[in-house]
């Protein structure tokens, strides 16, 4: 069968006498109409057609008066393939031999192609390293807050999303209270990173409520909550609403305290903290309900809930993509464990359930090697999301996971295969510090606003302009993908670029290895062979042209942390104590806004100006992935008038004076953006919902400020960083008003 594998999922190809369509993949029980939606990039007017530099930038100019900033999106020239490759090879020596391979920023964050081998950031690393390396970017957007942070709590094993998660196949028959914060959105389901051939998280959830499963959702958008009850909750309070169910539990007795102490550190500490007895704050449910919006005898019946029977927390990535996106997770965690829930089948905590596609799924996961990066000579390395402080503030010393931590000093900035220029917080600020290095090289398949920022563009082919062998790693399947169509003329892969230009440094025969794109893809799957001796050779994998993994017995599917809550001594956690810190001493001591956050847990949007009384959502884009996409059918018709469209409370848009379908403008201290809005009364009061992804393009206003005609959210975002401890993304914990499109 004729594959393609997308972050979307797998396709069939029709090769048509039209031309070719891509089909829903005959094994996937809820394909996702997205990915088909890829074919309509191919020469689409976005496409970057060949090589471009920016004028001032090839004519020595950068940063002199009177010359264009990056970004400015006329001023660029094109060039020769070669010729380009000869100016990017020149000035990566030049940038190496008079500052040194740690003045080149190589962190490349993003989500690049699904296949193994075009991986655009592991060619491009593979390619620097060779060079004599280049500074690394650590964690993800995604989870980077909770990854610095769960080591502290329950050791270096459980860092990873999803380390402590029941399966869904054990939820399904445990049946448990499903207590969410921050919901379980189905579209969000349908990504993940690598691909997948089949999503089943609908017939998961799906199945659960056909079982009577009760899940309530918590959260500041009832779209947040598939099945079940929805109970509104202001965005950045969950920390307070946890604390305070675990005040019930504790005044109404319900907490074992024997079995706390036997599997948790702190436990004296943290009743203190939570009956007020170190503050003179009890975290009562009354104190909560002013915090979150939540009646004081909700969060009762909530918290008893907890005790009654079995029951599951879960917990969505975006509660820890915020200012001390610490708080809720380790909240969470001290309910989880005085409730009694950890280790119990089926029960007490899982992150992330419905972000991804893999997240709970009782599968093998498919084991194998990524094409080689080789290794960095260089040691230096940033929190991903600390990118504009690092660009303003060289030689500066941040705080990460309780050490200090120097800024380089950046001269070449690389990039393959993401957006930084969609991803980040306060974009508008990012662009003034984006400013500062000598260079920027950006590999591309279509003009996003980071390639408007770049000096030196080359054009990428499409995923589906080449062929590639994709597995997710978190999945079960390995999916042959080919090439759809062939690229047009004068477009190369990033392999195939980073090749030519490798050979005006010499090193070219060290990035191939003396291997075609063929022959990488093989030498790949023979790795994946070597992991998993049933999958067929390389023949009878073109022919099937995908392979899937036998689920594993029933039996070996563990619940995590059961061994450990059985006998805490003979399988101790890794973390100072051996058991779950409720209260690590670590994250008290080396970050004051984190400790203020655990202490006396307040709003993540604390600090924000009482003047703007709306707080930002900006949650995964339905229709897109990230900023990927926008081209496709898919992603215009959901703008409307051509705006992206931003989902408030109908009572929020009246007071602003406005009213359902109005083009209007969102506002702070940071950024102005352009949004058409919808009256959704299913929104709680006092929010405002506009999803990533809408296309960064400030447009400079008659008063000097720029209005964001593209709808990103991350025009007003805070960079703040989650916390001094793991300096996570932040995108919760703005504020931000409403007011009509102006005249
Ligand atoms: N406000 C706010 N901001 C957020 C978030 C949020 O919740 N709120 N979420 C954050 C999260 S979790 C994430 S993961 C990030 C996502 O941020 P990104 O991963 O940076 O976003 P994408 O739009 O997927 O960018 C990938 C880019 O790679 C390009 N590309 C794809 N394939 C190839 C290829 O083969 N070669 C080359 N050269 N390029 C390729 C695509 O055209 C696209 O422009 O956003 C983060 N930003
Ligand atoms: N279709 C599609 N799916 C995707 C992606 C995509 O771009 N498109 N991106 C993928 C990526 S990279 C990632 S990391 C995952 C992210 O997965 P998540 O982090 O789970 O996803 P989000 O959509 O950012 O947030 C989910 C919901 O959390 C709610 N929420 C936000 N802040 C708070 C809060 O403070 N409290 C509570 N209780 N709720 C809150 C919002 O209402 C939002 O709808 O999604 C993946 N899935
Ligand atoms: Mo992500």
């Amino acid at each position: 069968m004729d594959l393609f594998a997308s972050h979307f999922g797998t396709y069939e190809i029709a090769r048509e006498p039209a031309g070719p369509r891509l089909l829903p993949f005959r094994h996937d029980p809820d394909p996702s109409p997205l990915g088909a939606g890829f074919l309509a990039l191919a020469d689409h007017p976005t496409r970057i057609r060949q090589p471009m530099a920016r004028r001032s930038w090839l004519e020595g100019r950068h940063g002199a008066a009177g010359s264009a900033p990056r970004g400015d999106r006329d001023a660029f020239v094109p060039l020769d393939m070669e010729e380009a490759c000869a100016l990017a090879a020149r000035e990566l020596d030049r940038v190496r031999k008079t500052h040194g391979n740690r003045a080149i920023f190589g962190g490349s964050y993003g989500w690049g192609s699904a296949g193994r081998f075009h991986h655009p950031q592991s060619q491009l690393k593979r390619f620097l390293n060779l060079a004599g390396g280049f500074v690394s970017a650590r964690n993800t957007y995604s989870y980077g807050t909770a990854k610095v942070l769960l080591p502290h709590l329950v050791g270096a094993e459980y860092a990873d999303p999803g380390g402590f998660n029941p399966s869904w196949d054990r939820i399904a028959q445990v049946k448990p209270f499903l207590l969410s914060f921050g919901g379980m959105r189905l579209a969000n389901a349908q990504v993940e990173a690598g691909g997948t051939g089949a999503h089943r998280t609908r017939g998961w959830i799906e199945g659960f409520a056909e079982a009577r499963g009760e899940m309530l959702t918590l959260s500041p958008d009832g779209r947040d909550a598939p099945i079940g009850e929805h109970q509104p909750i202001n965005a950045g309070t969950d920390a307070c609403a946890m604390l305070a169910m675990a005040h019930v539990l504790l005044v109404e007795g319900r907490v074992d305290e024997a079995a706390v102490r036997r599997i948790g550190s702190g436990y004296d500490e943290i009743r203190a903290l939570i009956l007020g007895s170190a503050d003179g704050i009890p975290k009562t449910p009354d104190w909560a309900a002013a915090l979150t919006g939540i009646a004081a005898g909700r969060i009762v019946e909530i918290a008893r809930k907890l005790t009654a029977g079995p029951a599951l927390i879960n917990l969505s990535w975006s509660l820890q993509r915020a200012i001390v996106g610490e708080q809720p997770y380790w909240a969470a965690l001290v309910l989880a464990t005085l409730s009694g829930q950890i280790g119990r089948p089926g029960c007490g905590l899982a992150c992330g359930l419905s972000a991804v596609s893999s997240v709970g799924n009782p599968i093998r996961r498919m084991r194998g090697p990524a094409f080689s990066q080789g290794e960095n000579p260089v040691a230096e390395f940033i929190p991903v999301a600390r990118i504009t402080e690092m660009l303003e503030r060289p030689g500066d010393t941040i705080t990460y996971n309780g050490g200090p931590l120097e800024l380089p000093d950046i001269r070449l900035i690389w990039w393959a295969g993401g957006n930084p220029f969609h991803h980040h917080q306060d974009l508008n600020r990012l662009a003034r510090a984006w400013q500062r290095p000598e260079t920027v090289i950006v590999q591309e398949s279509v003009w996003t606003a980071t390639a408007q920022h770049a000096d030196l563009v080359f054009p990428s082919a499409l995923p589906f302009e080449r062929e590639d062998i994709a597995a997710a790693s978190r999945d079960d399947w390995l999916v042959y993908s080919r090439q759809v169509m062939p690229p047009p003329e004068g477009i190369e892969t990033d392999h195939a670029v980073l090749t030519r230009i490798a050979g005006h440094l010499g090193l070219d025969a060290a990035f191939t290895g003396g291997l075609s794109e063929r022959a990488w893809m093989e030498k790949l799957y023979a790795g994946y062979r070597a992991a998993h001796p049933e999958l067929p050779d390389w023949q009878g994998l073109a022919e099937t042209g995908y392979a899937r993994l036998a689920a594993p017995p029933p039996d070996e599917v563990v619940q995590p942390l059961a061994r450990f809550v059985a006998a805490p001594s003979e399988a101790p956690l890794s973390t100072p104590s051996g058991l779950i810190e409720l209260l690590p001493p670590l994250l008290q001591r080396h970050d004051s806004r984190l400790q203020a956050a655990l202490s006396a847990p307040a709003p993540s949007d604390a600090g924000e100006p009482e003047a703007y009384p709306l707080r930002l959502l900006s949650p995964q884009p339905e229709a897109r992935l990230h900023s990927q996409l926008d081209g496709a059918p898919a992603a215009s018709e959901a703008r409307r008038q051509g705006c992206e469209v931003a989902r408030a409370h109908p009572a929020d848009i009246a007071a602003a004076g406005l009213e359902d379908g109005a083009l209007a403008v969102i506002h702070n201290d940071r950024g102005a953006v352009r949004v058409a809005l919808e009256a959704d009364p299913r929104v709680a009061p006092g929010h405002i919902v506009l999803p990533t992804g809408g296309w960064y393009r400030p447009e400079p206003q008659a008063d000097g400020s720029l209005l964001d005609l593209g709808g990103n959210p991350n025009a007003l975002t805070r960079d703040l960083g989650s916390s001094e401890l793991s300096q996570g993304a932040s995108a919760g914990g703005t504020r931000v008003a409403l007011r009509a499109l102006g005249p």
